[in-house]
């Protein structure tokens, strides 16, 4: 029970105006403390002669960003939302909320409720509750349509997006955008309604009116989109009773809001919500990063030109080096392509995107051009001998001070940066495929990397809008090397009877945007020979090695890029399964004297989940990870997993380390080598925790 010291409503009153400050930083969430608070204000104002006007705004950076989603899970606590909200709009008195920064969810729901709406410049408004599972459980699905019709509510509370001021007042949803400080524009707007320049309605007395073709058509996106999903539905269900009396329609919205509450699915958005922001945590965070300005890339293919592409959409100078003007000039046309891509989808201007490229990018074949960059990033051939080389050189060009990042999937930071004379400014910095696009970057800290080189890593990857997540040297990292080895799960899974085109839709059943034999085509699947080739001197002989994929690789189908994979791809046509894959798989189960048998989609899930996870536990063990949550962050927006089941870890407690142990010990029948027991596991089985447990503190 969290002791407050100043209270979370702050009340005053001031020429018949009762001001009602929210103060419950950082976000101003509206807590069981704020609930209560505001609810007494309210009625406070509503009984004293004095007062004719009601301003509620917030203190600090922003008006109430919505409920607070650490109460979600938990036994309600009265007042709850809708009933302090029903009282706002029952008042005597009007109302009016004055937002500024983010009024999401359940804040936005407060806005509904006032009698007016008032919105500072650079405001965002919006109901996005279903992007953490649940849905507008205070008002909005009903309130909302009220305002700007069902269509227009439908799609802001299914898209979950934010609105800007401009667009908001457009729509109806606000009534006026004034210049200011809250509380200053909180008097300003309470005199203006007295004077009668601002009206005031309660919303819920307005009327809307049906529209079961928008119910429909948005049925049918959600159907086609979104059917793993479970809230989106819940909250057409809740908009589509608007059209009735308030009261029903509210009491209708609350019980589905309970139903999501109930989903396992809320519980997993929300701790993906919080992944996101947990994996900052860092013992480095106290460090101070070090200024980047400029930024040098060496090495223009897709990994490079997507990583300088990034850079230059955050605003930093970037010098492009490749080793010839053959190779530079491909490099400086991705990344021009990828700017050209970024202005298609709206992200970027034409004209910004010529001044970047007139002023910001850098292309030269001279390693001596990054001899004033403050950050260099390598992204060259994936080869051990040829980075230490690399690193030699940039340790006798660049500046003093200067972050020398390896881009590196997997190899040993430690002996890239022991290449140069300062292993303390040498930091990993793996960036995911298309670098401009993907979230995650794993910062990757060598045993002499300065913590400020670290916090470094990190304010560069908060500046690129992306995820960082810290991880220790090994072969991979933390993704890598875990699905290094869940890939063996299904390699072993098709030998022994499934196919790809099974194995590929029950874990995109599961959830995941794509299976992993379509994954392996879109990546190449000459990458994971390398990676075969490269451990086959230390792999031990007691593993079981499946040659499918080699055979294919030997035939010159490397995917997607050769048209050829575990699936055809025809021209302007969908994939499909390659024969002549499944007459290898035919070939080498004959050859190894196996008789394939069936495999229920579920049992493929639980062996790819259980492989995944027992991995990840000894990622932990090794330290390589500082907690769960990291490794669930790494996957979520590394990975694809899907967003719903909060990550493999998190995934992993809604089982349970008992079944997971019982499961293993199950397959090790089969292949004890592959599957052991991780000690972590037995440990969490004997003492029933949960992986949720180690992401406290
Ligand atoms: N509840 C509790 N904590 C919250 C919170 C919330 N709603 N929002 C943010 N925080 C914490 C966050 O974890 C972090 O903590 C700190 O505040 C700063 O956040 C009934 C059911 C508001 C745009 O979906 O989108 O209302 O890490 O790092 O980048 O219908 O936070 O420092 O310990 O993200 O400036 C609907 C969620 C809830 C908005 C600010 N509301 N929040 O972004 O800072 S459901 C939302 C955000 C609901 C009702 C329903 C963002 C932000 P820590 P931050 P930021």
């Amino acid at each position: 029970m969290n002791i407050r010291s100043a209270p979370a409503v702050r009340y005053e009153m001031v020429d018949g105006t009762a001001l009602i400050a929210i103060d419950n930083p950082p976000v101003n969430a509206s807590s069981h403390d704020v609930r209560t608070a505001l609810l007494e204000a309210v009625r406070q104002a509503e009984a004293d002669e004095a007062v004719d006007a009601i301003a509620i705004f917030g203190a600090g950076r922003t008006f109430i960003a919505g409920a607070d989603i650490r109460e979600f899970g938990k036994p309600p606590k009265d007042p709850i939302l809708p009933d302090v909200n029903n009282a706002i709009e029952a008042c005597a008195k009007p109302v009016i909320a004055i937002l500024h920064g983010t009024a999401l969810g359940g804040g936005f729901e407060v806005a509904l409720a006032a009698h007016a709406r008032i919105a500072l410049p650079g405001t965002q408004v919006g109901l996005p509750e279903v992007t953490l599972g649940v849905l507008p459980g205070a008002g909005g699905t009903q309130r909302a349509p009220r305002l700007i019709g069902i269509a227009k509510a439908l799609e802001i509370i299914t898209e979950g997006r934010r609105i800007g001021a401009e667009e908001a007042l457009e729509m109806g949803l606000i009534d006026r955008i004034a210049e200011g400080e809250p509380r200053d524009v909180a008097l300003e707007m309470a005199e203006e309604v007295r004077q009668g320049n601002l009206g005031t309605r309660r919303t819920g007395e307005l009327q809307v009116s049906p529209d079961d073709a928008a119910i429909a058509d948005v049925s049918e996106r959600l159907k086609a989109k979104q059917a793993h999903l479970f809230s989106p539905h819940k909250a057409v269900e809740a908009v589509a009773g608007c059209t009735g009396p308030l009261a029903e329609g509210l009491a209708q919205e609350r019980a589905l809001f309970r139903q999501c509450i109930e989903s396992p699915q809320r519980a997993g958005l929300i701790h993906a919500f919080f992944a996101e922001r947990a994996v900052a945590k860092i013992p480095e965070a106290g460090a101070t990063p070090r200024p980047v300005a400029g930024a040098g890339v060496i090495g223009g293919g897709t990994m490079g030109s997507g990583i300088a592409t990034a850079m230059l959409l955050a605003g930093l100078n970037v010098t492009l080096v490749e080793r010839d003007e053959e190779a530079l000039a491909r490099g400086r046309a991705s990344v021009e392509g990828n700017l050209a891509q970024a202005v298609k989808r709206g992200k970027l201007d034409e004209a910004k995107r010529a001044a970047i490229l007139a002023e910001r990018l850098k292309a030269t074949t001279d390693l001596g051009a990054l001899a004033e960059a403050d950050l260099i990033v390598e992204a060259v051939f994936e080869d051990l001998e040829v980075k230490t080389e690399l690193f030699a050189r940039l340790d006798a060009i660049a500046r003093e001070g200067a972050v020398l990042a390896t881009n590196t999937s997997y190899l040993d930071v430690d002996r890239i940066a022991a290449a140069t004379s300062r292993p303390q400014d040498v930091v990993g910095l793996h960036f995911f495929s298309p670098a401009h696009v993907m979230k995650l970057i794993e910062v990757v800290v060598g045993d002499k990397t300065a913590a400020e080189v670290v916090a470094t890593g990190f304010a560069l990857a908060k500046r690129l809008r992306k995820i960082a997540v810290r991880a220790g040297v090994c072969d991979g990292f933390i993704g890598n090397r875990i699905l290094a080895h869940y890939r063996k799960s299904v390699d072993y899974l098709m030998m022994d009877g499934a196919t790809p085109q099974q194995i590929d839709p029950a874990l995109t059943g599961f959830g995941f945007a794509m299976g992993p034999f379509a994954v392996s085509d879109l990546a190449g699947l000459d990458i994971g020979w390398a990676t075969r080739k490269r451990h086959a001197a230390m792999r031990p002989a007691e593993e079981r090695y499946i040659p499918i994929a080699d055979r294919i690789c030997e035939e010159g189908w490397f995917g997607r890029k050769t048209g050829k994979g575990f699936y055809v791809y025809p021209q302007g046509g969908k994939p499909e399964p390659n024969p002549e894959v499944a007459r290898i798989i035919d070939e080498e189960r004959a050859k190894a004297g196996i008789l394939p048998r069936n495999f229920e989609d579920d049992e493929i899930v639980d062996r790819y989940m259980t492989a995944m996870i027992a991995e990840a536990a000894r990622v932990l063990e090794d330290g390589i990870a500082q907690r769960p949550i990291d490794i669930d962050a790494v996957f979520l927006f590394g990975y694809g997993f899907p967003r719903f089941r909060g990550g493999p870890l998190h995934y992993a407690d809604t089982l349970g380390a008992k079944e997971l142990v019982a499961r293993i010990e199950r397959y090790a029948e089969e292949d004890a080598h592959y599957w052991q027991v991780p000690p972590l596991l037995a440990r969490m089985a004997r003492e029933g925790t949960r992986f949720a447990d180690m992401n406290e503190g």
